[in-house]
């Protein structure tokens, strides 16, 4: 009796404490939104498993981009800053940001991330996650969107797998169709599958490597970024958008 009901003191204090982290998380990122839109940058969210094509598709959307300086790109790894020199490889701005042992972004580590980097008004701030289709689901960074990259050697399950992720997604990605021929994956399975878990959510497959797919998912990024409006009715954006 008195181990279960310590068991079950734990338990509680464990929940509250996730409770805690998320809340504060959730403030900030609320915050990390307001300022964002103020300034009428359009914010994507990317997340994938390790390995699914994420820098890829960004290095090769902001080639095709006409001005590769209205982007910045936020980059989350663990360790290493190869991806943020990848993108700085294409005229962008892009800034690392090494988790170490931490699996996801932050809202927190973005805040720091927007206070550093200048950006300009009405430009495109794009977040490439931690490599991880189950911690960035609980982490609001602030984004506008969040877009949901799946290579298609991942199997055409992993809606259903790892369903959080695709909660709040605006769009999945099935990335690496030049493979298909290669593995067993199912378009039309893995679409019902995400619409499932999401009914609202869109559908786009691409290969960075042959260019299939890439018109329709720069004409979605096109789209997104004209009918962003700027809400800067309530007020001045200020300079810096620390929360603290
Ligand atoms: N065949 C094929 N390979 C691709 C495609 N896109 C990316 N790759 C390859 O997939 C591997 C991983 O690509 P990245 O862009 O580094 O993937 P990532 O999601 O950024 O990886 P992490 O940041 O480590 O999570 C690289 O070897 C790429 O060349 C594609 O469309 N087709
Ligand atoms: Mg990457």
């Amino acid at each position: 009796m008195g181990l279960r009901g310590g068991q079950a003191d734990t338990e509680q204090r464990v929940i509250q404490l996730e409770q805690d982290i998320l809340g504060v998380n959730n403030a900030i990122a609320a915050a990390n939104r307001r300022w964002l839109r103020r300034n009428g940058i359009l914010s994507l969210n990317l997340v994938s498993s390790p390995g699914a094509g994420k820098t890829s598709l960004l290095t090769e959307t902001i080639r095709r981009l006409p001005d590769a300086s209205a982007v910045t790109v936020i980059e989350g790894d663990q360790q290493t800053d190869l991806d943020a020199a990848r993108i700085r490889e294409t005229g962008a701005k892009a800034l690392q940001i090494n988790t170490g042992k931490g699996c996801h972004l932050d809202a927190r580590m973005v805040n720091e991330a927007i206070g550093r980097l200048n950006m300009e008004p009405a430009s495109l701030l794009l977040i490439e996650n931690v490599g991880n289709l189950v911690c960035p689901a609980s982490f609001d960074l602030g984004e506008e969107a969040r877009v949901v990259i799946l290579s298609v050697t991942e199997g055409d399950d992993k809606p259903l797998k790892y369903p959080d992720i695709f909660v709040g997604a605006s769009l999945m990605i099935v990335s690496k169709t030049d493979l298909l021929p290669y593995v067993h994956f199912d378009i039309d399975r893995v679409t019902e599958y995400a619409r499932r878990i999401n009914p609202d959510i869109a559908c786009l497959t691409l290969s960075v490597e042959t260019g299939q797919g890439m018109d329709a998912w720069m004409e979605w990024l096109e789209k997104r970024r004209s009918t962003f409006c700027i809400t800067a009715a309530d007020g001045d954006p200020g300079l810096v958008p620390f929360f603290t």
